[in-house]
């Protein structure tokens, strides 16, 4: 039943609720705003929406630490809200992700609370607990990416916890089956609720290695996932995660949702150079997770042989972990990541680049998730140290200013204050560029950004060879990237031209093409070189 692959090629649009819409005059987005904003995304043409956490939190981490895994927190609303999302959402043709956060719970979860109490309560092996070395020290040299040892003393039990993130992110212990089991019952009750599929925070971190192993350092210079200055990623990190236990409880979740037919999953895997490999394994034949992502596209990196490199080792992996039928999603930009349009600035015209951009992504073999405002071709917000409340950011400032930048509130109408977001003061700053940017002076101007990629999501939808026909490339330049896609008897060229310069692609002896730009299709034969604009890009059909 191909309605219920709806996510094999989907385009998701990733809304971070605490800056979408605000609707109660507080400063912080919540879940009646979005449900008023859906036609606007709707009207985008993408298939799927997957909002960041709106469960239960003390927010230290913006809701990635979870106190209640099955309600709504109050600055988000209540959990009528979120029915009526849903229903707004199914009416308007919108599937619902929501974000899992499985790995880890808040430390004021009553699990937690009980947990640290004493080594032999109910619930004394549901967290990662280890006694200190000898001298004291932490049982092993594990870091948390957001800075500092992996390990928190408990002076009570007198044990460490791990916790890959903040210290009040105390990690799950997923070798304790109770542990898996009462993760599936959290992703059964939002299923009973309706949802179409989960984004899993951090998939790849789930399992620990229980003989509780250093990991051993990475060489200097090796790509890593963390900013630079973090010595987490200086770390090759074999033990604490990405653990080959972690795939049998993949199966166990993929199995409870093949009972909800038409449900789907994405991943999130953070795992260094391992990362492309880690999805295609882990979506690897049909009882797996459906879809991964990875940070490889968030990277600073913006060149053809990146993108290249990139692709090819995921297919690889595909033929080698499945008949490569693994299934990635790309993305971008996030809520955890500068803004493309800042991270890949170069000289240029903006418009064109982010319109490159949005054609790129929309070429590629795979599903694709937007985030929030990129279809306005925002760019990374500066936020005073004042302002921060990232601990990502605060505990690497200046260096590393945090995820802020790209959390600020969504620009909707020009004329209004804070652009329309809220009536107050909102919990970020809403930058100048942005309000000028504002959706109202987009939608429905002819030749803006968010036009584009309303006429490129369709284009796309239009071709089924885009969404699952084979991926090859085509050696082009060192700036212009170039792959076809071949399925069903059709062969589609891409051309995309990274450069500031115009450049021309020689088109192979034996081809024919016919241009067939998606925003102005020209059906016009092509014959001797192609000749692309500074970052132009084409489609083109051959014959
Ligand atoms: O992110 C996982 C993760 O590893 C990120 O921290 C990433 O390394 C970093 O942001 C890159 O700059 C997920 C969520 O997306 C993130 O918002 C959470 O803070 C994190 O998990 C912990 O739940």
């Amino acid at each position: 039943d191909t309605s219920q692959k709806w996510w094999r090629g989907a385009v998701i649009y990733q809304i971070y609720p605490r800056s979408f819409q605000d609707s109660n005059g507080d400063g912080v987005g919540d879940l009646v705003g979005i449900t008023r904003r859906l036609p606007y995304v709707a009207d985008l043409g993408v298939d799927a929406i997957w909002i960041s956490p709106f469960f239960t939190s003390p927010m230290a981490d913006m809701g990635y630490d979870v106190s209640d895994y099955c309600d709504v927190d109050p600055v988000f609303g209540v959990m009528e809200d979120f029915d009526s999302l849903v229903e707004k959402a199914h009416e308007l043709g919108l599937k619902v992700i929501i974000d899992q956060v499985l790995s880890h719970s808040s430390d004021q979860h009553p699990w937690f609370q009980q947990s640290k109490l004493d080594r032999d309560n109910a619930k004394a092996n549901w967290y990662v607990w280890a006694d200190a070395r000898p001298d004291g020290t932490p049982p092993t040299n594990w870091q948390s990416v957001f800075g500092g040892s992996g390990w928190a003393w408990n002076p009570k039990r007198k044990q460490y916890y791990l916790h890959n993130f903040l210290a009040s992110q105390p990690d799950l212990n997923f070798h304790n089956p109770e542990v898996q089991d009462a993760m599936l019952d959290t992703v059964r009750f939002w299923l009973d609720r309706g949802v179409d599929g989960f984004r899993l925070d951090t998939a790849n971190f789930y399992f620990h290695d229980k003989e509780l192993r250093d990991n051993p350092p990475l060489a200097k210079g090796a790509a890593n996932d963390v900013p630079d200055i973090n010595p987490y990623g200086y770390q090759d990190h074999l033990y604490d995660k990405t653990r080959p236990e972690n795939i049998g409880f993949l199966k166990r979740f993929r199995a409870l949702l093949n009972e909800y037919p038409g449900t789907a999953s994405i991943g999130e895997i953070g795992d260094g150079t391992r990362s492309l490999k880690t999805m295609a394994e882990y979506t690897a034949g049909n009882d797996r997770l459906h879809m991964c992502y990875s940070f490889d596209f968030l990277s600073p990196d913006f060149s053809v042989e990146h993108f290249r490199g990139c692709v090819e080792d995921f297919e690889a992996a595909s033929h080698k972990f499945s008949d490569g039928s693994s299934w990635p999603c790309w993305a971008f930009s996030n809520h955890d990541v500068i803004r493309h349009m800042t991270r890949w600035a170069e000289e240029g015209d903006h418009d064109t680049i982010a319109k490159l951009a949005a054609a790129m992504l929309l070429c590629l073999k795979g599903s694709v998730c937007f985030y929030q405002g990129e279809e306005l071709g925002l760019t990374e917000a500066e936020i005073a140290f004042e302002d921060l409340t990232d601990p990502y950011g605060i505990n690497f400032w200046p260096e590393f200013k945090g995820r802020d930048g790209c959390r600020t509130p969504f620009p909707w109408e020009r004329a209004l204050a804070f652009a329309g977001f809220s009536e107050v003061k909102p919990w970020l700053p809403v930058p100048d560029e942005h309000i000028s940017a504002a959706s109202d002076t987009q939608i429905g101007s002819n030749g803006s950004i968010a036009e584009f990629y309303r006429d490129f999501i369709s284009f796309r939808k239009s071709q089924p060879t885009l969404i699952s026909g084979d991926i090859s490339f085509v050696d082009w330049s060192p700036t212009g990237l170039a792959f076809t896609r071949e399925g069903e008897g059709e062969r589609l060229l891409c051309l995309f031209n990274l450069a500031a310069r115009a450049q021309a692609f020689k088109v192979p002896k034996n081809w024919v093409l016919t241009e067939f730009s998606p925003t102005e299709p020209k059906g016009r034969a092509i014959s001797g070189p192609v000749e692309l604009p500074p970052h132009g890009f084409m489609v083109a059909r051959i014959g």
